[in-house]
């Protein structure tokens, strides 16, 4: 019989309301998520973790937040700077309960971004997260939080690849949504055998 987790994926200041990157309704997600860690032996956060001047701040190439550019593993979009190590914006929601029993920060490398909990977006360099999780009989995911389209779909996608049983919470999720991400984003979780709830 294996172990199930909870992965709470980026509930931080700047991806709720009034943040750097704030997602439609971030912080409604709270009280759903601290209700639901009660189930779950194992519960994870991650947290967005970047140096200033990161590779994904359009600041930084001095361009427009919600652009593209190429980089060495793929196009990435520029974000405005946001969960920038030590700031408020990057602390967790004061609402959320944080005594989990691990915290995997990403986004660490400035010259890679990294929406997955489990692999960078060049989607080779492993942040440790499936080892820990192995290593402790989990072969069961739930996933909750921001952002729908980017983070928490990187880390679904990637979980069923490496073949845990994934379940997204999406009642517990919210969304960017930029040119139809959102969609694209539910098919692909589908697609690769995740179930949506
Ligand atoms: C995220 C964009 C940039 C997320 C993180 O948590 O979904 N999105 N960094
Ligand atoms: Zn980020």
């Amino acid at each position: 019989m294996s172990e199930s987790a909870l992965i709470v994926v980026d509930v931080q200041n700047d991806f709720c309301p009034g943040g750097a990157l704030a997602v439609a309704g971030g912080d409604e997600v709270v009280p759903g998520i601290n209700a639901l860690m009660e189930d779950f032996d194992t519960v994870v956060l991650t947290q967005d973790w970047h140096p200033a001047g990161h590779g994904s701040f359009a600041s930084t190439h001095g361009a427009d937040p919600f652009t593209f550019i190429e980089m060495p593993y793929g196009p990435q979009v520029l974000w405005p700077d946001h969960c920038v190590q030590g700031s408020v914006g990057a602390a967790f929601h004061e609402g959320l309960r944080t005594e989990g029993d691990l915290i995997i920060r990403k986004g660490c490398n400035p010259a890679i971004d990294s929406y997955s909990a489990f692999f960078e977006n060049d989607r080779t360099t492993p942040t440790g997260l499936d080892g820990y999780l192995r290593t402790r009989g989990v072969g069961n995911l739930t996933i909750a939080g921001l952002a729908t389209d980017f983070c928490v779909n990187y880390s679904a996608v990637d979980a069923a690849k490496l073949g845990f049983n994934v379940t997204v919470r999406t009642d517990l999720c919210r969304a960017i949504d930029m040119d139809g991400s959102l969609a694209a984003a539910l098919a692909g979780m589908k697609a690769a055998g995740v179930t949506l709830v």
